[in-house]
C-alpha cells in the first residue's frame, strides 16, 4: 500500500467513539479533514454479526479504527472473564470481518500491552508476542486481544487487506472510568485521593504492595500515535506505543496526592492483587516511524483530575 496513507475526504468509522480512546480518536481527526461516521452502542450492538454487518453495508466507511471493547482494571478483569474474552472477541471479529465484507480501506485495531508474557523481556518487543505464559488476571482480556491481531494479520495474509494494529500501554485522561470496582489505578487512585482530601480522612487505600512498575500514556497521545500509524504503517507487526517511562505503583500514589493535595498517608491493601510485575513497552518501532509522546505523566495528571473535578466530583 502507497504511503502515506491520506484521510483527507475519507469517510472514517470510529468503532467505540464513546469511550476514552474513541473520544480522544474523534477530537484529534477533527484536523484531518475526514468525514466522521460513528454509530452510538443503543443504536447498533458490535457483538451481534448480522447488525453490524448490515450497519456497514449502509454506513459504507472507507477507513475504520476499532477503539470499541469491554475495557476495565485488574479487578474487572479478574472477576468478569466470560464478558472480557466473549465481548472482545465479538466485537472484532464482526467489525474486522464486517470491514474486509465491504471493502474498507484501511483498519486500525486496538490491542493492549497485556498481550505480552507475563516473564517477557523488559522493555517488551513485538516479538515476544506469544513466546509464554501470560498474566493470569488479565489472559481472557488478553488472549481476545491477541485473536485481534491475529485477524488483521489473517486477512492481510489471505486477502490483502491494510488492517494494521497498536498495543497500547496503560492509558488515562479525560473520559476515563471513575469507578472503583471496574477503573484502573490511575483514574481509582486520583478518585480516593479526592475524596480523601474533601473527607479529611488519614489515610489513602492502594491495592496490592504497590511495587509493581507500569507505563502510563495520556490517551491524546495514543490518538495521535494512531492517526499516525494509520497515514504511516503498513505492516502485520502489532505495534507497541508507550512513553519509554514507568512508575511503581506506589511512586504513582505519591505523585496522585501531591496533584490533588492530599497529605495523608498511603495504606497498601494485600488482599488486592498486584497483577504483572512490570510491563514496558519497546517503543522502537513507533519512534523509527517518526513518533514519540508529548504529554508528560504530572502534566497529563493535573489535566486527568481537572476533567474528574469538573464531570465526575461535581456531578456528585
Ligand atoms: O490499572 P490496573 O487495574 O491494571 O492495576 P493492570 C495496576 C496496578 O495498580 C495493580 C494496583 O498492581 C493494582 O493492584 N492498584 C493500586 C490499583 N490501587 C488500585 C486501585 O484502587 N484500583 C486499581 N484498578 N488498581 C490492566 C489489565 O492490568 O492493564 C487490563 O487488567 C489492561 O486488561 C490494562 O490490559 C492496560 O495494569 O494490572
Amino acid at each position: 500500500m502507497s504511503l502515506p496513507f491520506d484521510l483527507r475526504g475519507k469517510r472514517v468509522w470510529v468503532a467505540g467513539h464513546r469511550g476514552m480512546v474513541g473520544q480522544a480518536l474523534v477530537r484529534r481527526l477533527a484536523t484531518e479533514g475526514c468525514e466522521l461516521v460513528t454509530v452510538g452502542h443503543h443504536a447498533l450492538d458490535l457483538r451481534r454479526q448480522a447488525e453490524t454487518e448490515g450497519w456497514l453495508a449502509q454506513a459504507r466507511p472507507q477507513v475504520v479504527f476499532v477503539a470499541a471493547a469491554r475495557v476495565g482494571g485488574i479487578l474487572a478483569n479478574d472477576s468478569r472473564p466470560a464478558e472480557f474474552l466473549y465481548d472482545n472477541l465479538a466485537i472484532e471479529a464482526n467489525v474486522i470481518h464486517g470491514a474486509w465484507t465491504v471493502g474498507v480501506e484501511k483498519l486500525l485495531f486496538l490491542g493492549s500491552s497485556c498481550i505480552y508474557p507475563k516473564l517477557a523481556p523488559q522493555p517488551m518487543p513485538e516479538a515476544a508476542l506469544l513466546t509464554g505464559p501470560l498474566e493470569p488476571t488479565n489472559e481472557w482480556y488478553a488472549i481476545a486481544k491477541i485473536a485481534g491481531i491475529k485477524l488483521c494479520q489473517a486477512y492481510r495474509k489471505q486477502y490483502g487487506a491494510d488492517f494494521i494494529s497498536a498495543q497500547p500501554t496503560n492509558l488515562y485522561g479525560p473520559g476515563d472510568n471513575f469507578d472503583l470496582q471496574s477503573s484502573h489505578v490511575l483514574p481509582a487512585l486520583v478518585a480516593k485521593a479526592h475524596r480523601a482530601k474533601v473527607e479529611g480522612a488519614a489515610s489513602l487505600p492502594v491495592w496490592g504492595s504497590g511495587r509493581p512498575l507500569r507505563e502510563f500514556l495520556h490517551v491524546d497521545d495514543l490518538a495521535d500515535a494512531c492517526v499516525h500509524l494509520m497515514t504511516h504503517d503498513s505492516s502485520p507487526v502489532p505495534t507497541n506505543v508507550g512513553t519509554g517511562d514507568e512508575l511503581s505503583i506506589r511512586a504513582l500514589a505519591e505523585l496522585v496526592c501531591e496533584v490533588v493535595g492530599f497529605r495523608g498517608d498511603l495504606v497498601f491493601d494485600a488482599s488486592k492483587p498486584d497483577g504483572t510485575p512490570r510491563k514496558l513497552v519497546d517503543t522502537t518501532r513507533l519512534r523509527g516511524l517518526g513518533w514519540a509522546p508529548r504529554v508528560g505523566l504530572r502534566e497529563g495528571l493535573a489535566g486527568a483530575y481537572a476533567w474528574y473535578r469538573e464531570h465526575v466530583a461535581a456531578a456528585g
